[in-house]
């Protein structure tokens, strides 16, 4: 029998092992950061340009670690989108779903009202960010991610997960964005102005952008399988939530029973997470996201949850020129808004 100081003095070499082997990775992840082309025109966010997308410096060490140590298990679900698309909100649907025979959705104490959906569902480069582990998660496992398609790890791609991607008519998301750097912005800066940040979203220079590249990698990937990526925007959605998210709980394998139907669960799962209810919910109205820098507040993510609301904001010319972008982009995908 192993004495029990061998035990400890094996434990210990191999913590020692891995947490040289994690020191070493995460040298070298800072080597490699900094070595990437940096654009601070959204300050307080910086994007670094990586592998053909720009992402946020403050997420790129999580998503090396994602890409690099991340175990996908085949009943894991991932909610991808780009940021200001609609995420919330198929977080919100997604737990709903998933956990409506524990949490029923009529329920007063059912944890979306007291949780925040960013929250209930983790982005996966944040958990690694923080130092935790989503491969110690237990099932069933919801993540979510910004990341382009092309930037997963190679592993989730060929894994039996399931991918839900929400986007968003470009213009709309355009000023969801803007509204959402300048009240993340700190008292202190000047927050930036619409003229630059459209600029740079014309340009391609966006947060986890381009924009159109990144729907394009999900777009096509969904039509090639099906049944691993749903591909959901975020104005159908609205305009059909009950069909909408039929087609989501049949996605996951979970489709609504006969009784169910009759019972009203989904009618009772939409109204749960609708944006009027989520907006006035006790987790989503105090608090902050904690980040460094940044005034992220939970309420943030609920500002106007309109279709259109980019008519308040870019004049005709500044319409069109967005819509010609994509249309451009799009050409012959399929994709159109
Ligand atoms: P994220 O990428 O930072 O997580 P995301 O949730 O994708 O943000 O987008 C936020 C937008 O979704 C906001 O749009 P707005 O600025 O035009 O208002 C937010 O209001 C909207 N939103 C959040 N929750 C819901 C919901 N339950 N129903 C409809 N829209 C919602």
């Amino acid at each position: 029998m192993i004495p029990n100081t061998s035990i400890l003095s094996y434990n210990h070499m191999a913590a020692q092992t891995m947490q040289d082997q994690d020191d070493n990775e995460s040298h070298h992840h800072h080597h490699l950061i900094s070595s990437l082309p940096v654009h601070d025109g959204w300050s307080p966010v910086r994007i670094r340009y990586y592998q053909g997308f720009w992402y946020p410096e403050i997420h790129l060490p999580g998503l090396l670690a994602f890409r690099h140590r991340f175990i996908p298990r085949p009943t894991d679900v991932f909610l991808c989108s780009p940021p200001k698309s609609g995420t919330t909100w198929l977080k919100s649907l997604t737990f709903a779903i998933l956990f409506r025979h524990a949490h029923p959705p009529s329920s007063p104490h059912h944890p979306l009202l007291s949780l925040h959906p960013h929250d209930v569902v983790p982005l996966i480069d944040e958990l690694y960010w923080k130092g935790q582990d989503p491969n110690l998660h237990p099932n069933p496992r919801i993540f979510s991610t910004h990341a382009a398609y092309q930037l997963l790890p190679q592993t989730l791609k060929t894994s039996d997960c399931k991918l839900v991607y929400i986007c968003r008519e470009p213009k709309d998301t355009v000023i969801s964005g803007w509204h959402y750097i300048k009240a993340m912005t700190p008292k202190s800066m000047e927050p930036i102005n619409l003229t630059n940040a459209f600029e740079m979203h014309c340009n391609g220079v966006s947060s986890f952008g381009p924009m159109w590249e990144h729907q394009l990698g999900y777009w096509k990937e969904s039509f090639k399988r099906p049944s691993k990526i749903l591909f959901l925007k975020y104005e159908e959605v609205m305009r059909e939530p009950l069909e909408n998210v039929r087609r989501l709980a049949e996605f996951l394998g979970l489709g609504f029973s006969e009784e169910e139907e009759e019972e009203g669960m989904v009618e009772e799962i939409v109204r749960l997470c609708s944006f009027e209810t989520m907006k006035e919910a006790e987790g989503n109205r105090k608090g902050d996201r904690g980040y460094k820098g940044m005034e992220i507040t939970n309420a943030s993510f609920f500002r106007k949850g309109k279709v259109g609301d980019w008519e308040n904001y870019l004049s005709g010319e500044m319409a069109k020129r967005l819509d010609g972008i994509f249309e451009e982009k799009l050409w012959g995908s399929g994709l159109s808004f």
